[in-house]
């Protein structure tokens, strides 16, 4: 049975015996090697995707949202609140469903995926769509958690960062060490933090012998770690990532510097053409804004910053089922519709 982050990496974890574990079998995602990607990037890398899509409610925000919902419940919070562009709110919702609290909900009017935001109706959260975008719903739910008892669950809660860098600890356990390079979609800049986090503190542990490079990847029209500001009005088909203004500001760029790493931007055209290409040529399946790393990596191996042998992994963040809309648009599909006979279908495949 999977037991959970919390149980897997307690020694890790602020959580005493007091703590009510509140859990979905989240963690123990794949680590998919993608030797066909790999020889198209650059033929030296070893290149591994970190499959964060199985989690639980499909998307790496579980291993954060079962450590601050255990840790809401420990405190005694009644209620949980979060801005999302989708993932964290799908998350939520289920955790909190899970603990039996309430959920807030505040999402940018017509820009979370479907799926995402059928997954915060089914699990019986309130929900608000804002006149704004993610920024701005981030901002209200700070200032209302300031104002009344509900637990701020974005990933300003400290404990959304502690559980997020258990999946640099699951990478290091399977591959023996730390890969040389790990590159991960960027929007509110937590994730990137917690994996370096994660990073330092296992080679503290003497886990591993050497740290990974980060390398931190944003759509163009919401890239405000490229162009070193926050910008006000983020635009990008990888939804999940429409971020202006991200949280985690410092602590990413520490994570870039320490580690030596960089941030790279790729266009929407680059993130389609990457989410094709890793879904046709490994049958992995994950959501536009983790095609932004692959894109980055692609260009980064055109630019030569590729020289020697190296082992990269990849996160990617979202099952691709969140947003089957724009799968079918990227793909161009339109649907042929035949009769149903034997000879219709031969002549439709072009077999005879
Ligand atoms: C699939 O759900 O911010 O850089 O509100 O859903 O840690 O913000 C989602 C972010 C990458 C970026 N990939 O991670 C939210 C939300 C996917 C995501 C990110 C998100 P951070």
């Amino acid at each position: 049975m999977r037991k959970g982050i919390i149980e897997r990496y307690r020694a890790y974890l602020p959580v005493s015996q007091q703590t009510p574990i509140v859990t979905l079998g989240e963690g123990e995602t794949p680590l998919i090697e993608a030797p066909r990607l790999a020889q198209h990037i650059h033929p030296a890398m070893r290149l591994f995707l970190k499959y964060e899509g199985v989690n639980p409610t499909g998307s790496f925000k579980d291993r954060g949202m079962t450590l601050a919902i255990s840790k809401a419940l420990e405190a005694g919070s009644r209620a949980v609140i979060c801005a999302s562009t989708g993932n964290t709110s799908a998350s939520a919702a289920a955790y909190s469903a899970r603990a039996g609290i309430r959920c807030y909900v505040l999402l940018p009017h017509g820009k979370v995926a479907l799926g995402k935001l059928t997954q915060a109706v089914i699990h019986g959260a309130t929900i608000l769509q804002i006149e704004g975008n993610f920024d701005e719903a981030l901002q209200l739910v700070r200032t209302i958690s300031e104002h009344y008892p509900i637990t701020l669950v974005n990933s300003l809660n400290p404990y959304r960062a502690e559980g997020q860098k258990t999946a640099a600890f699951e990478i290091c356990d399977e591959l023996g060490d730390a890969p040389d390079y790990h590159a991960i979609p960027v929007g509110n800049a937590r994730n990137i933090a917690s994996y370096w986090q994660g990073y330092k503190e296992y080679h503290v542990q003497g886990k591993t012998t050497r740290l990974p490079k980060m390398l931190g990847f944003q759509a163009e029209g919401a890239a405000p770690f490229i162009v070193g500001h926050p910008i006000p009005n983020p635009e990008t088909i990888a939804t999940a990532i429409r971020i202006g203004n991200p949280a985690a500001w410092n602590e990413a760029w520490s994570a870039q510097r320490e580690s030596g790493g960089l941030f790279e931007c790729v266009s929407d055209e680059e993130i389609l053409e990457a989410y094709r290409l890793l879904a046709t040529s490994e049958g992995v399946f994950a959501e536009p804004a983790c095609a932004a790393p692959i894109a980055g990596l692609i260009k980064l191996a055109r630019a030569g910053y590729f020289t020697a042998p190296c082992t990269v992994t990849v996160t990617l963040t979202g099952h691709g089922l969140k947003d089957p809309d724009i799968a079918l648009k990227a793909c161009h599909y339109a649907p042929q519709t035949i009769p149903a006979d034997y000879d219709a279908v031969v002549r439709a495949l072009h077999l005879g």
